[in-house]
């Protein structure tokens, strides 16, 4: 699945309701699980060559269909590091250790148990994910691609080709044939842009997302997503 995105760093999080759950800061979506196929086929046009394709089983899980706003990571986290500034904005410039704490924060305002358990270790934060805990997570890498997809096995979940007017990124370095579009140089308000087909906003663009499995060489353009275990019987 190709990535489209702009230069800033910023921050999503999917989240699932809870039962415990005393207030809940987002309506989040119910992922059914299945299965899928990860990566891209060789003939892909920019294919990158980590993108093995493999099939992955998942487990149903529940995601917020928005990136994580200034204002929701303002009133957890009591700061806003964000270069472009707007309560709608999805909050930019965190570490993936800001996304972790982010997750537990938001999971003690809502009176669930925190799934990260942060440890110093020789100088190095350690950092266990407690998957019996009730509270908010990163999705995997795999659970966030599935979520991207939503079922489609093109490059992008709006099929071979992505515009500029449906989904904020480097317009002018379009992909393939599409002629050059606008480069809109911020980023965009929540829900500016059509859903996926599974209720998803800015799967692609506006800002990428951490997910909890690390892996990325560059570790310079990130943002998260949070989840949690769907309710039993999904
Ligand atoms: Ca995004």
């Amino acid at each position: 699945m190709r990535s489209v995105f702009n230069s800033t760093i910023l921050l999503t999080f999917l989240i699932s309701s809870c039962a415990y759950a005393q207030t809940t800061a987002i309506s989040m979506r119910s992922i059914s699980g299945g299965q899928f196929q990860m990566g891209s086929p060789m003939s892909e046009f920019e294919r990158q060559k980590d993108e093995t394709q493999h099939q992955v089983s998942l487990s149903a899980f529940e995601i917020a269909p928005y990136e994580v706003t200034q204002s929701l990571y303002e009133e957890v986290m009591g700061n806003n590091p964000s270069a472009h500034v707007g309560k709608n904005l999805p909050v930019e410039n965190i570490t993936w250790y800001d996304a972790i704490r982010f997750c537990n924060a938001l999971s003690q305002k809502e009176g669930l148990e925190p799934a990260y358990v942060i440890e110093q270790d020789n100088g190095h934060i350690k950092v266990t994910w407690n998957r019996e805990a009730s509270g908010y997570q990163l999705p995997t890498e795999s659970e966030w691609e599935y979520a991207a997809r939503a079922g489609t096995t093109t490059p992008f979940n709006t099929g071979e080709n992505i515009s500029a007017d449906q989904a904020n990124y480097y317009g002018t370095y379009p992909y393939r044939d599409r002629p050059s579009q606008t480069y809109r140089g911020e980023t965009v308000p929540i829900g500016s842009f059509s859903t996926n087909a599974w209720g998803l906003y800015d799967m692609h663009g506006n800002v990428l997302e951490w997910c909890w499995d690390r892996y990325d060489p560059t570790h310079k353009i990130k943002s998260a997503l949070i989840r949690k275990e769907a309710p039993l019987g999904n």
